[in-house]
Order: structure tokens, then sequence, then C-alpha cells
């Protein structure tokens, strides 16, 4: 048996919290808004890996911040009051983190160890250093122990609700002890309903060698004059359970004691069964479950015949106290009102809020992430290409194959034309300043405008409404001209009737022989029949010429009204494809420059006309 048991745990004992076991420190800190306790029992946390910072958590329906430290020194030093630290270490690293704590042991007097499958040898080693610093443990292999008022380890009790149903947040006067922290809600659960409740309850876990032992926390309850009776769920396996027969046979336990080992089946089976737990398999007689209750009985614990019977023994013994008097019938408290977590509460349907946000294109909530409902792995299985997830994204629609690949030409068309343009030049310059990709890149989609690339909504507007008038090219380019209007997408600076550009040849081509209708192109091409007789290079652009067959294409391709269609071009997707396209080319050039180590750019003076101005 450990030399040294647990601390009496009091309304002011605090914890460290090794590890960034969240959902644990809230439930701690439930738990102790729920007692009434002044301040939370959780005073910091530690995890060696992400720096000091705080974590904020609920203090009722506030919130409040608990700091993390990277390591158990700088907890204990900024916490000298702490004396609890709860290791949520797993089994792998359980051992050193344990024996670092057990440094500070005038500070830290209690240490609980969640962590299954910790080596037997490790745990022993353990167990003795423990005794040498005088330091409590609970563990390894459980949820840690409850004492209804003072403090909660980690996750034992469970949910809020079962709390409130085990009335764990206020004390009663019968105490447990269990190695199983499943098993500790049911004795809760029973507790309750057969008694004034928990006064305090370990689960001293079901290893073979429990850092403290059944015998010490009954002993701790039975020196505590609040406690009336004890109760001892055991288990098949160990032989702990006779401490606690010599010490009712000596009179060192004089309190009632209702007791049960579990694993009475045992005996069914021919061979010996590992139950769950390490420790839970007996090794020779005297280590049965039927063994260890006939002699718990002997004894003098008050034995069920079987766990059905466990409820009502309790009630039995804890009645006969009332009866005599050692034991005041308690007042309820009222019930304390738990404030419930948001997504909890919605996930039991009790609450609902406006969403601030819709969306309607993507969902990556389910098993599968999907573009406008079409999983993932369908766009790969039926290939629909990049144009296909623009259409998707975009559109909220699947595109026919002819429109999809359009879409691709595109971007394929307008990804580059050159270091000389006004976009790919700033993104070149923002390069050489030693900027990053996501700047260089910004700096050249920031150029795009009504001149340099940024034509195509306009141009599909004015190449629209022409057409839809059935407007003569050359009274719409007078017209244009009187009003002072530059005809968006026709012009250009070096492509002209003589520099043909094969961009725009290309997409032309394709509208004319795929789409159904080229009313808005046929247009256009009429208006460049009229402006290029005023100048070879107000021809067609390929801004204007990509704009007036994408409304052909959306108009005649069956996937939209022809309102719908307009309304897509009129919120700025035309725009949309030039940006996406040019990223492209911006990117190669970033790239370009960084791979060339180009220095910064300085412009040359003699390039500038510097005048002076009066
Ligand atoms: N005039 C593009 O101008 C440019 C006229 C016009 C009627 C017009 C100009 C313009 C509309 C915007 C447009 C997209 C600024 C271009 C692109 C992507 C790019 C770029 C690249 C790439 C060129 C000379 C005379 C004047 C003007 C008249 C000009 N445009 N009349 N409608 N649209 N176009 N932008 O050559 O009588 O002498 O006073 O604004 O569609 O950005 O490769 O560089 O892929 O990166 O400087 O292809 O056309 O001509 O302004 O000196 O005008 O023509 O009124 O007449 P320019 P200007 P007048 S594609």
């Amino acid at each position: 048996s450990s030399e040294h048991t647990v601390q009496n745990f009091a309304p002011d004992t605090t914890a460290i919290v090794y590890g960034l076991q969240n959902r644990a420190v809230q439930g701690m800190l439930d738990f102790d808004f729920m007692c009434k306790r002044e301040k939370p029992s959780v005073a910091c946390m530690v995890f060696p890996f992400s720096g000091n910072h705080y974590i904020k958590f609920y203090w009722g329906t506030a919130e409040t911040l608990i700091p993390v430290y990277t390591s158990i020194a700088e907890a204990v030093k900024r916490h000298p009051t702490v004396s609890v630290m709860v290791n949520f270490s797993s089994f792998r690293s359980v051992y050193e983190t344990t024996m670092d704590a057990l440094n500070y042991s005038d500070t830290i007097k209690t240490l609980a160890i969640i962590a299954e499958g910790v080596p037997e040898s490790q745990t022993r080693e353990i167990i003795k250093a423990a005794d040498e610093k005088k330091v409590g443990l609970i563990g390894p292999a459980t949820v840690g122990g409850i004492k209804p008022g003072c403090m909660r380890i980690g996750n034992t009790g469970g949910m809020l609700d079962n709390i409130v149903m085990s009335k764990l947040y206020r004390p009663g006067t019968v105490a447990y002890v269990s190695k199983s922290g499943g098993m500790s809600n049911e004795l809760n659960n029973i507790i309750a309903r057969n008694s004034d409740g928990v006064f305090e309850g370990v689960a001293i876990g079901g290893d073979r060698y429990p850092g403290t032992r059944f015998i010490d926390h009954l002993l701790r309850y039975q020196d505590n004059p609040t406690v009336s009776m004890l109760v001892l769920l055991g288990e098949v396996g160990g032989a702990d359970e006779y401490d606690v027969c010599d010490a009712l046979k000596s009179g060192r336990i004089t309190k009632p004691v209702v007791a049960w080992c579990i694993g009475t089946c045992a005996s069914i089976f021919p061979f010996e069964v590992q139950f769950g737990h390490a420790g839970a398999c007996a090794r020779g007689q005297g280590e049965t479950a039927a063994d260890k209750n006939a002699a718990l009985a002997a004894a003098g614990a008050v034995v069920p015949v079987s766990f059905d019977e466990f409820p009502s023994k309790i009630k039995e013994v804890f009645d006969g106290l009332l009866e005599k008097g050692l034991v005041k019938a308690m007042v309820e408290p009222p019930v304390p009102k738990v404030p419930m977590d948001y997504t909890w509460a919605k996930r039991l349907g009790l609450v609902r809020k406006p969403a601030n946000f819709i969306s309607s294109i993507s969902d990556d909530r389910g098993d599968e992430l999907s573009y406008a409902g079409m999983p993932i792995s369908e766009v790969f299985s039926a290939d629909i290409g990049l144009g296909g997830v623009l259409s998707l994204l975009w559109f909220r629609r699947r595109l026919p194959d002819y429109a999809t690949k359009f879409i691709e030409m595109i971007l394929m068309v307008t990804a580059d034309h050159g270091p000389a343009v006004s976009g790919a030049h700033n993104t070149i310059v923002t390069a050489r300043a030693g900027k990053d990709l996501v700047s260089a890149l910004c700096s050249g989609l920031l150029t795009i405008g009504p001149r340099f690339g940024g034509a195509l909504d306009k141009a599909a507007e004015m190449f629209t409404q022409g057409a839809d008038e059935g407007a003569d090219a050359a009274e719409y380019v007078k017209r244009m001209r009187q009003q002072n209007k530059l005809i968006m997408g026709i012009g250009h600076r070096i492509k002209s009737l003589s520099n043909p550009d094969m961009r725009v040849t290309i997409i032309k081509e394709y509208a004319l022989k795929h789409f159904k209708n080229n009313k808005v192109l046929d247009f256009a091409l009429a208006v460049e029949q009229v402006t290029t007789k005023k100048r070879e290079t107000l021809i067609l652009n390929v801004d204007g010429c990509i704009a007036a067959c994408f409304v052909d294409l959306l108009r005649s391709c069956g996937a939209f009204t022809q309102e719908e269609a307009d309304e897509l071009i009129a919120n700025g997707c035309l725009n949309g494809m030039f940006v996406l396209g040019r990223s492209v080319g911006f990117i190669g050039h970033y790239l370009d420059q960084k791979r060339l180590k180009q220095p910064l750019y300085r412009h040359p003076w003699d390039d500038i006309s510097y005048q002076s101005v009066n």
C-alpha cells in the first residue's frame, strides 16, 4: 500500500492540468461553478509545445482566462498555492512528466494520472518516488475522483446533466472507492438515489499497481467525521480488498462498509478470465470476486448477494444511520442552473439562431467536400476539368462539355501576355522590391481595370445592349462618339488589322463553330468593321471578344434563362475570368524574377520627363 495517501480536497484546492485538455478543464470549471466555488479549481495548464499563452473558458455565463505554461516548473512558480496536478500525458510520456512533477513535491501533494497502458515497471518506479516525496497518487488508468463542493478531477462524474442527476453539486455523507471510472459514475447515481449523496469518490484505476489503494482512501474517510458510511466497489483480481477486511477486523474501520466485488461470473468460465482492466484477472484462489466478497462479508462488511442488490443494501445501511440519528436528514439546496453550451443545446434541438452567413456553392461538413452538391470524388470520376469546377462554383450549374472547354480556353488565352503589360510589370516591380508572392500577385491584379484587362464586363454590357436593340453598328459607333464614350472591348496598344491577335481568332472561331447563337459576337464584329476603318488598332480585342462570346454562351447553352445569364454578367463574372486566368501569368512572373535573383528596380531618370509646373 502507498505510504502517503492523497490530501483531503478543500473548496479552495487548486490544480495544474497537464496537457491541452480543454474539454476536461471546462468540465472542471462548470463543476466548480455549480458547486458555488469562489474561484476555478484549475489554476493553470501546462503544455510544452506552444509557448506561454492563455485559453478562454466559461465561468458560468461569463468568461475567464486560464494561463498555459510550457513547464511544470513555471506553473508551480507562478501558482505556489496549487496542490494537485491532473496529468493527462499519454502513456508514452506520462513517466517523464510525472517524475518531473514529483520534483515539486513541496507544492504538488496529489497527482492524478489518467493515462491507460502505463508499463507496470514505470508505475512501480513512480509509486516508489511518490512515496519518498510524500505525494499521493490517484491512477494510472482512471478518470480520477470527485468531491462535491470542492473539485472534480478531469471528467469524473461525466456530463453536467449527469452531475445534476447524481446531485454532485452538493456534498452528501457517503464516501466510496472503486477501481473503474465508468463504475464510479454508476456509484454516483446509485448513492444519490439511496442515501444523502456522495461525500467523495475516488476511482483508483484498473491497473495491477494503482498509485493509491482502496484502504488509503477508506482510512481517510473513516477519519473524517463528516463521512457517515463507506462504499467499496472492487473487482476480480488483486488482493487489496483484504486490507479492508483486516481494517474491519482490527477495528481500524468502524463505519459501516457496503462492499461488492464485480466479476463473480468468472466462475462460469472453465479458465481464468481477463476482464477490461489490466488488473482484472484472478491470479490464484483468493483473488476471485467470490472469495473476496466472502472475506468482506466475514470481516463485517455488508455484502449483497449480487450487484442488483447493491443499491438496496446502501439504502438499508444509510436509513439505519438516519434512524439512529447518526446522520442528519439533509435539506436539499436548490438545483443549480447550468448554462448549456450553445453547440450542445443546438444538437439537442433546444435553441436556434439566424445564421450570419449564407453559402450555396460548396460544403465541407459531410464525409466529402462537395461543389454545388457534386462530391469531389465525382468531380474527378466525371472528369469535369477546371472548366467544370468553375461552372459549379461560379454558376452552380454543370455546363455542357463545349462550354466548360470554352471556359478553359479563356483561362488559357488570358493566362499571360508577356512582361510588358501593365499588370505583369507591376508584379515584376513588386517582386523585385522583395515582396512575397501574394503581395506581388495582388499588385498585378490591382492594375486590372477599364483600360487593362478589366473591360470585359462593360464590353459585355455595351455589345449586348447594342445587339438587343438591333442597332446598326455604324450608328452605334457614331452614337458612342457623340457621347464621348469609348467602346469597351475595342482597341489595342499593339494588336491591329495588320498584326492580328491570335487569341481573338482562337476564341472567335470556337464560338462561331460551337455556340448555338452568336448574336452578341456578330454585333461586336460589325462594330469592329466600323472602328477599324477609322484606325487599324481599333480591333475587337481579347477582352471584347471573350465578353461577347460569353454572353452568347450563357444565353444559348440551355443552363440559364436570359435573366439569369444577364444577372451573372452584371455581377462581374467576366472580369473574374480575366483575373483568374492572368493570376497564372502574374505568379509565373513573380517566380521568374525570384529565380533570376533580380534586384530592386529603379526607373531611370532619363525615361521620365521632368517638368516644372507653375
Ligand atoms: N479609341 C485599349 O488605346 C486602349 C477606342 C476608341 C472608340 C474605343 C483603348 C481603350 C477600351 C478598353 C479596352 C482592353 C487603352 C484592352 C487588354 C489586355 C491585353 C493588354 C495588352 C493583355 C488602347 C486612339 C484613338 C482615339 C480614341 C480612339 C481608342 N479606343 N474609340 N472606342 N474603345 N479601349 N481595354 O491604343 O479620334 O484619335 O481621339 O481604352 O477594351 O487590356 O496586351 O497590352 O492581354 O494583357 O492607346 O491585351 O483602345 O489608343 O487611347 O490613344 O486612342 O482611338 O478615341 O481617337 P490606345 P488611344 P481620336 S485589351
